[in-house]
């Protein structure tokens, strides 16, 4: 008896938009980040740092989530780059179709970079693309040392890990070696940087591996 192959991948909604939004972003060239961490780790702060290190005729745009307020557009429109708030609603993540909608009017012929700043959780910006060319995990050192352990899926998805917030272990119980230990459990090969907004200690790091990203050519295939 013939069995036909039924495996077959029938892509969800958002994987199909986010494709689209990924062949978007090969065509014009443009390196798209999507930066997700829990509440407060620093998300639009690590932004602030790096939009006022470029020089402004650099070609970069920014959309950020958050389920209420325009608070971290205003922030970020401080730099003069084009930004805009995606407000979700209630809605705990980003999706495709957000991210489609938040380009509506923007030229992307004039984009060379496209940061995302997700909507501060943990949890469900993991499953869901936006097309993007890697996610970066921002991690504080106020948030305990397990935090890979207990949320992996964005730990394992991620190509980087931002270690945030390290002007404060003076002063805070947080094992900087057990965290990075929990993460590479989790993800081995998982890029870490350790970073402070505050005294700008790290943001070479930073910049040194964003700087990286953007001379990699672009995938028109989707990342899984
Ligand atoms: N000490 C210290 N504080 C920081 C650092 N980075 C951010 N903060 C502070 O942490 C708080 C939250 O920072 P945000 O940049 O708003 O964090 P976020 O991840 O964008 O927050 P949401 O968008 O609400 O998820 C602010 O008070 C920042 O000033 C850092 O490296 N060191
Ligand atoms: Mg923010």
């Amino acid at each position: 008896m013939e069995r036909l192959p039924l495996e077959r991948k029938v892509l969800s909604e958002n994987d199909r938009i986010a494709a689209g939004l990924r062949e978007r972003f090969a065509e014009n060239d443009i390196l798209c980040l999507n930066l997700i961490s829990s509440p407060g780790s620093g998300k639009t702060s690590l932004l602030e740092r790096t939009l006022e290190s470029f020089d402004p005729s650099e070609r970069v745009a920014v959309l950020t989530g958050d389920i209420q307020t325009e608070n971290d557009a205003k922030r970020l429109a401080r730099s003069g780059f084009p930004v805009k708030q995606i407000t979700t609603g209630g809605t705990c993540h980003l999706d495709a179709r957000m991210i489609e909608k938040g380009l509506a009017g923007w030229n992307l012929e004039c984009i060379d970079l496209l940061l995302i700043e997700n909507v501060g959780n943990l949890v469900c910006p993991s499953s869901y693309d936006l097309g993007e060319a890697a996610k970066v995990v921002v991690f504080s050192v106020t948030e305990g040392e397990d935090k890979p352990l207990k949320y992996p899926s964005i730990f394992f998805k991620s190509q980087l890990m931002v270690l945030n917030k390290i002007d404060l272990l003076p002063y805070v119980p947080f094992d900087v070696e057990l965290a990075v230990r929990n993460a590479r459990q989790i993800h081995r090969d998982m890029e870490i940087v350790r970073t402070s907004c505050q005294t700008r200690e790290g943001l070479g790091d930073w910049l040194s591996w964003l700087a990286r990203q953007r001379k990699k050519p672009r995938a028109a295939a989707p990342v899984s």
